[in-house]
């Protein structure tokens, strides 16, 4: 291939298209498409106000964006390869709009279809896959971000109900939930799932203000005191903290695909942006020093892809393990995480403004490196994988 000749409209420097199937292309130009015609514009001014544009809720479960690696009670059957891409293009677009369809679907809709009871199913899948009803998975508490297990969430058997109290903190969409999924301790000190619906007395939210990352996405904090729910709104399936877990570790897959799309949009942004500003005389990409820095985003997304696409295959024949995954949420968040900030140098100071993505990614990614467990929880989670050794304390 001549220098200079290769597609860069969207890095695949290794030929990762040869290796996906055409269901799996078409799913992701699908998402591109919606990405391209109906959300770009919506970015910008609804990131300056800290909203999410929640018409797009509906319009992402009528596309089949939540858990589309699910088969059954509505969920397509794509494979684990054709939803990483559909979260590469909805994060090359903004974080918050990959995050909305990270909750909504390998969270939430995951949740229900691994534990609930199949008359659970007809009540509240219909409307979570659609996007009709709003969903969201209440796990971290004011005390225990890294450490789910010392949750203090009860919930207590009283008759045909659970009473919860307790408190969760930064869930996404808990105030406007219509369904949430909350994790709580029973009786037995066992960690289960209990679905609490719009409305429910002693149920209480309000959204967290002054974020600076991740600021087109709804983050509550919430409090359950002495919240009555049916006893039949318990997950009868969800027994332990690796119910949870197991809902975590497909979102996390997701994010190791998504984290590449807001790499190479960051990394997309600095090419055009070097080529055409001139110092000295000359296009800054010119200088040794810029092509170093897209040299490296080139060669750390590259791998990235590979690494995620060799991780969602294991996925589709069932021999992914957990700390598989976490390794390539690690790395690739990371990695993105790096681009964005090279990207940012590259533009000197128009970097800074939302004229352009990179400092919207580079704000958004913080976050995604801190959720679904930090950067560093999944270093102790690989350590522990493979010294055998437990160095989480306690
Ligand atoms: P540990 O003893 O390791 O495990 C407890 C039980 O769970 C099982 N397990 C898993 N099962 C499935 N998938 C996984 N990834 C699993 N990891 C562990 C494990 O086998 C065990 O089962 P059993 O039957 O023996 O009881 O638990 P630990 O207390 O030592 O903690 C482990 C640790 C620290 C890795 C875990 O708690 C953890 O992942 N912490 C990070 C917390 C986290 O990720 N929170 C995320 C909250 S939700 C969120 O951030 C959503 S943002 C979404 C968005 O907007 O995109
Ligand atoms: P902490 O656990 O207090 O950690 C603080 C620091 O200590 C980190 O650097 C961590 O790596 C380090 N640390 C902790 N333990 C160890 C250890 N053993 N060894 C070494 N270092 C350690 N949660 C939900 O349940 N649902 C959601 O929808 C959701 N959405 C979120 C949206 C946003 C915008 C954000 C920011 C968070 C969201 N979270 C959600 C919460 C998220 O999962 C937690 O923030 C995350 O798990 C970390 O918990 P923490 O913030 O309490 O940090």
């Amino acid at each position: 291939m001549t220098p200079g000749t290769h597609d860069m409209t969207s890095l695949d420097y290794y030929g990762i298209e040869e290796l996906l199937t055409e269901e799996e292309r078409a799913a992701r130009d699908g998402a591109r498409r919606f990405v391209q015609e109906e959300v770009l514009r919506e970015i910008v001014p609804f990131h300056r106000a800290g909203k999410f544009p929640e018409h797009l809720i509906p319009r992402m479960g009528a596309l089949g964006f939540y858990a589309p690696y699910l088969k059954g009670d509505g969920c397509p059957g794509l494979s684990y390869t054709a939803y990483g891409l559909i979260m590469q293009e909805l994060e090359r677009a903004d974080s918050g709009l990959r995050s909305l369809a990270s909750v909504q679907g390998p969270l939430v809709v995951h949740a229900l279809h691994s534990f609930a009871t199949p008359e659970q199913k007809l009540r509240w899948l219909p409307g979570l896959v659609s996007g009709k009803l709003i969903g969201c998975f209440a796990l971290t508490e004011h005390g225990h971000g890294s450490d789910p297990g010392g949750m203090e969430t009860r919930a207590k058997r009283d008759g045909d109900h659970y009473i919860l109290n307790g408190s969760k903190c930064w869930i996404g969409n808990a105030s406007i939930a219509d369904v949430k999924v909350v994790w709580a301790k029973d009786d037995d000190g066992r960690v289960g799932g209990f679905v609490v619906e719009k409305d429910m007395p002693g149920f209480r939210a309000h959204d967290i203000e002054g974020k600076f990352s991740l600021r087109m996405s709804r983050t509550s904090e919430c409090w359950f005191e002495n919240c009555r729910i049916p006893a039949e709104n318990r997950l009868p399936k969800a027994s332990g903290l690796g119910a949870p877990l197991s809902c975590l570790s497909h979102a996390r897959a997701g994010i190791a695909w998504g984290a590449i799309g807001a790499a190479i949009d960051c990394y997309e942004t600095a090419l055009a942006y070097a080529k055409s500003r001139e110092q000295f005389g000359r296009p800054i990409a010119g200088f040794q020093l810029v092509q170093q820095k897209l040299v490296w985003m080139a060669q750390e997304i590259t791998k990235a892809q590979l690494l995620a696409l060799r991780l969602t295959r294991m996925m589709e024949v069932g021999s992914a393990r957990p700390a598989q995954i976490s390794l390539a949420k690690r790395n690739n968040v990371w990695m993105a995480l790096e681009c964005a900030r090279k990207a940012r140098d590259i533009l000197g100071a128009a970097g800074i403004t939302d004229r352009y993505s990179v400092i919207r990614h580079l704000m958004n990614l913080e976050t995604v490196s801190t959720y679904e467990g930090t950067h560093d929880i999944h270093t102790l989670v690989v350590g522990r994988d493979i010294t055998g050794i437990n160095a989480f304390g306690g």
